[in-house]
Parts: structure tokens; sequence; C-alpha cells
């Protein structure tokens, strides 16, 4: 039997000491050897602090029947009976370790600490010590002297890494696009492969032509540097490179199709994500006034394409909604090898039937990916060129995921706008490094 008599039996505000007490609720139970006893209902830390609130009279009630039935001890709740401040603070004392002991500061584990570096990634300094194994290098390429529009890219990858310092290790729940996905769950960090962060080719704002003789360098001596014994189908490290307008994507292409183009050598597959189609015809795009203004962000693929980088009818555009300037353009884009598959062609295909059919047209061809930032919709990201009309995060992460399987031999995201004192650079930064995240899945399910 069990006496019904929760009574409130005081609140005492002690002065003295300057400490409230907490409320005790008086309560006659019996214990499972049948005894009847008077007890205080213990308090917890949130009865206390938050006194009716959370003790109201139900709760009261369903610890006076826990202690009668004996599910809920006096022992087992001892540390939690606060009759006072005092011996529940004396109880949570805290240990400090010795003065010399720094084992729990000496490694950034805060996902705000530590100096920025891609997804917390090591930070090395590849152009150098050439004997380092590397499975896959981040590169910065900050520049922004071949932009139409709008300038701030130089401070990309400064953005994205900032932009990156959530992503460390653990297990995304929608990596992958079934559970037969090999990406599915996969902790794309911690496979065994050695990715490490390389920083940045430090690029001369004031001569375009020597910041991208700067940026191939850096690429050929990242290149040179072998994999490691946990990579199973390459042998020389895969770049990842953080733009920088779309100019520096020329340079990146030229050091992967010179370190993995095929015994064919018909140039690689390109996949471009890009709102724009950056084939144009310098005499177009510039008015080819001069050969130095001929190279921009708008005519990259145009020379790639000339240089024989680009595997032609196997390499596409995916995203594009901007104009052609005029019909030649669509013309010339075709002669320079891509297929197109337009921002609201993902309307009628679904996100994961472009990602089949990116797949189909690059086949099993080594694969350079190459992504514009303006892709994602205008309203969610700053960048050089914004386009309305363009596609979500999601309708991104799904395309990506369903090329898993190709054969990804480099990448690069660009136009990547995050300069000083702009309003919207987390977002640009955050989405952007989701994206190098999605390449990263794909570089590394490549190996398994
Ligand atoms: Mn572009």
């Amino acid at each position: 039997m069990k006496f019904q008599a929760s009574v409130l039996l005081l609140l005492v505000a002690n002065l003295t000491n300057g400490h409230i007490l907490p409320q005790q609720y008086l309560e006659l139970v019996e214990t499972p050897d049948n005894t009847v006893i008077e007890a205080n209902i213990p308090n917890s830390l949130m009865d206390t602090v938050f006194g009716d609130l959370i003790n109201t009279e139900s709760v009261i009630q369903t610890k006076s029947d826990k202690l009668a039935s004996g599910e809920l001890s006096y022992d087992e709740v001892g540390t939690l009976k606060t009759t006072n401040y005092h011996s529940y603070y004396e109880s949570k004392k805290i240990n400090f370790p010795d003065k010399d002991d720094v084992s729990d500061i000496v490694s950034d584990t805060n996902l705000y600490s530590g100096i920025v570096s891609f997804a917390h990634l090591p930070i090395k300094q590849c152009f150098e010590n050439l004997d380092e194994e590397i499975d896959i290098a981040i590169v910065g390429a900050p520049f922004d002297s071949g932009v139409s529009y709008t300038p701030g890219t130089r401070f990309g990858p400064n953005g994205i890494r900032q932009g990156s310092r959530r992503l460390f290790g653990g297990i995304s729940p929608i990596r992958g696009n079934s559970k037969d996905s090999k990406l599915y769950r996969l902790p794309i960090y911690n496979t065994g492969l050695k990715l490490v962060d390389c920083g940045d080719v430090p690029m001369i704002p004031f001569d375009a032509r020597v910041a991208l003789d700067q940026l191939y360098r850096g690429q050929h001596a990242i290149h040179k540097h072998k994999t490691s014994s946990n990579s199973t189908n390459f042998d020389r490290t895969r770049v990842v490179t953080l733009g920088g307008d779309h100019t520096v994507s020329l340079m990146n292409i030229k050091s992967a199709y010179e370190t993995f183009k095929n015994s064919n050598d018909d140039g690689l597959a390109i996949i471009h994500f890009d709102s724009h189609i950056d084939t144009w015809d310098p005499k177009v795009l510039g008015g080819g006034i001069t050969e130095y203004a001929s190279l921009n962000h708008g005519t990259f693929l145009h020379y790639a394409a000339e240089a024989g980088y680009v595997s032609h009818n196997h390499s596409v555009h995916v995203g594009i909604r901007a104009p052609y300037i005029s019909d030649y353009d669509e013309k010339h884009d075709k002669e320079c090898g891509f297929q197109t598959i337009t921002s609201k062609d993902v309307d009628t295909l679904t996100p994961r039937g472009v990602g089949r059919k990116i797949k189909e047209i690059v086949g099993d061809r080594p694969v350079y990916l190459t992504f514009d930032l303006d892709t994602f919709d205008a309203g969610m990201i700053n960048s050089g060129t914004l386009e309305a009309g363009g596609l979500n995060s999601r309708e991104i992460m799904t395309i990506l995921d369903e090329l898993e399987g190709i054969k990804l031999v480099g990448c690069d995201i660009v136009e990547v706008s995050t300069p000083p004192n702009s309003i919207g650079n987390d977002i640009t930064g955050l989405l952007a490094a989701q994206v190098i995240d999605e390449l990263i899945g794909l570089m590394v399910v490549s190996e398994l």
C-alpha cells in the first residue's frame, strides 16, 4: 500500500549564505520490505534550478511510485538528491591536470579551432618534399584576374576552407544514392588513403600569364608525388583545386592531362558543371583585342579543346542556362566536343537520371570534373557571374553521388567569391566545401 500524502514542505530562501535552497517534498512511502518511511523525494539538479516548472505534482507522484516499487532507490539517486547547492557542487569538483600535462590540447579536436585547412586535413608543403606519398591533395588557386563580371575569387580558397570546418570525419547518412552504393556510410576521410592540404599556389595579381604559369608549376609539382600503398588504382597524386576564377581550370586540366591521359591520348572526358558554356570563341568574348585578353574565365574551355585536352563527344556541360551571345556560340561549343545538359533538363531527367546520363557520356575514360559554383541558383551563393534558374544543393549532391565509379583523375571548384566584408561568404564557403566533400567521396570510392 502507499500513502498519497505529498506535502509541499518548505521553500527556504537562505539569505544568510546567499543560496536559495531547493524545494523539498515530504512523502510517506512504503519500501519493498514493507516499512513505511517519511522521505524527501529526491531532487535532480533540474528540479533545483527549475523548481515547480519541472517538479509538478504528477512528477512527484511518479517519483514516489518508483520509490515505493523499488524501481528507484535512494542509493541510485543519491548523487541527484540535492538538499543544498554546496553538497551538489562538492560532488562535481573538477580535477585539473598537472600544469605540464598538455595531452588534451596538443591536437586540433574542436571544429572551430586550429590553423584552418580543408576539413582539418594535415597541412604539407607539396611543391617540394617530392618523396612524400600523397593520394589526394587539396591546393588553392587564389586568382581573379580573368573575370568578366564580379571579382573576389582570389579569396575563394580561404572561403572554402572556412566553410569546411564542420567536415571532420564522421559518417554522412545521405552519402550515396542507395544502400548498395559503395559510398553509402563511407567515412571518406578515414579509409587509409593519405589526404593532405598543400595550401595555396601564390599567384601574383598583376600579370595573369605569370600567375597561371605559377599555378601550372604548382600542379606539376604535386603530380610528381607518388601515391601510398593504400592506393589500388592510381600511382600519381590526384589534385582537388580550390579556385579562383574559372581561368585556373586550364592549368589544372593541362597538368592532369599530362599525368593521366590514356594510351589513346584522346584527351580527358571533361564534366563541366556551370551555368555558362565557357567555350566562347575569344573573338566573341572579349573581342579578341589582344592575345592577353583572349584567355579568360569564359574562353578557357575553347583553349582546352584547342590543346587536345578535351575528349570529343565524351565531355559534357551540366546546369547550362546563361544566354548564348549568338547562335554561333552553340555551334562552336559542339566543335569543342561538348554535349549539354541544361538546368531545366534536371526537371525531366531527375537528378539521378542526369548522373546516369553523364556516366554514359564519359564511359571508362579518365575524367576531369570542373565545378563552377554558379551551377547553384543565384539565390544561394556569391560567385563571379550569378544566374537565376539554377540547381539546389541536394540536387547537386545526388547528381554527384550518382557518378560513383567514374575514373576521376582530378577536379576543381571555381568562381567561389568570398571577399572581405561581403554578406553571404559563410554559406558560399559551406556549399563549395560540400561539393568538394562529394568530389573527394568520388575519388576515394574509385579506389575501392
Ligand atoms: Mn565557368
